[in-house]
């Protein structure tokens, strides 16, 4: 039952059509099932919509509508993701933006609320973020992490020019830098210096984890 519920949120999604999966939606929480099961049809179903997008068939407006749909049903999830965790000290601070001339957020907000759910305090710099925003970004709240965002083949390279800014300021041994988004790599990742690639928002969180400890057990 509940993988047909999770058949239709995809498919509702794809049509374009908020009622329906909003619908859907309420039903699966109600059969129990996972919040992040319910995220993971909808980016698939985002893929789909990508790729109807590329063959001409959807257009920009139509990947505008679904991502409103995406947003809507992050509002009901939302809540239910932070419940599920009780959070006393946090783990440690994010900064995280989407690199410059880059819009896609909502892959950003995923990993933002996956991280602040697990016990991350998350600063989000919001889209379209420069270099240098981001340098003065990490001066003025020394995170841990550094999180880049990009979703375009055009803007990942903007992922290096931020490396190399922090590198510039003599901040880049200070924190751990992970990136993400589609068109990326763990080779890309590599090539351009950053010190993780994160999948999806499930890895982001086991990896910041992780590059945590890392950063505490080099700081002593
Ligand atoms: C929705 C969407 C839009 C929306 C964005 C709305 C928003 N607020 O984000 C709008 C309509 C604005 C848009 C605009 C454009 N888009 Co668009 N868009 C998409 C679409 C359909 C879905 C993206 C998405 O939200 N996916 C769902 C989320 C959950 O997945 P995700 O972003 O990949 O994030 C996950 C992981 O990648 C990872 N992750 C992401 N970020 C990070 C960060 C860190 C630190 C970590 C660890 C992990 C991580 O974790 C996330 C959760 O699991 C994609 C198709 C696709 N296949 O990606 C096209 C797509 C990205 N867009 C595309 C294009 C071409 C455009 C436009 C240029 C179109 C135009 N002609 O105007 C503009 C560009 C605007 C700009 N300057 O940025 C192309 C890019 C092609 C390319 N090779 O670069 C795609 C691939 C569509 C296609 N198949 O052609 N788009």
């Amino acid at each position: 039952m509940s993988q047909e519920v999770l058949v239709k949120i995809k498919e509702s999604l794809v049509n374009l059509d908020l009622d329906r999966t909003i619908d859907f939606v309420k039903k699966a929480i109600e059969y129990g099932v996972k919040p992040i099961d319910i995220i993971n049809v909808l980016a698939d179903g985002m893929k789909i919509v990508g790729d109807l997008y590329e063959r001409g068939v959807y257009f920009v407006a139509d990947l505008i509508i679904a991502s409103e749909i995406f947003k809507e049903i992050m509002n009901i999830l939302e809540p239910l993701i932070m419940r599920e965790k009780e959070v006393l000290k946090p783990i440690g601070r994010v900064v995280i933006g989407t690199v410059e001339g880059d819009i896609h957020d909502i892959g950003k907000n995923l990993v933002t609320t996956m991280l602040r759910a697990n016990g991350f305090e998350v600063i989000d710099l919001g889209v379209d973020v420069s270099p240098q925003k981001f340098v003065d970004a990490v001066k003025q709240y020394k995170p841990d992490i550094v999180g880049m965002s990009a979703l375009l083949t055009s803007t990942m390279i903007n992922m290096k020019k931020v490396i190399e800014a922090l590198e510039k300021e003599g901040l880049r041994d200070k924190v751990k830098v992970i990136v993400g988004g589609a068109p990326l790599t763990e080779k890309f990742a590599k090539e351009i210096g950053a010190d993780a690639y994160g999948e999806n928002a499930v890895i982001a969180v086991e990896i910041c984890r992780k590059l945590v400890e890392e950063l505490r057990r080099s700081r002593y």
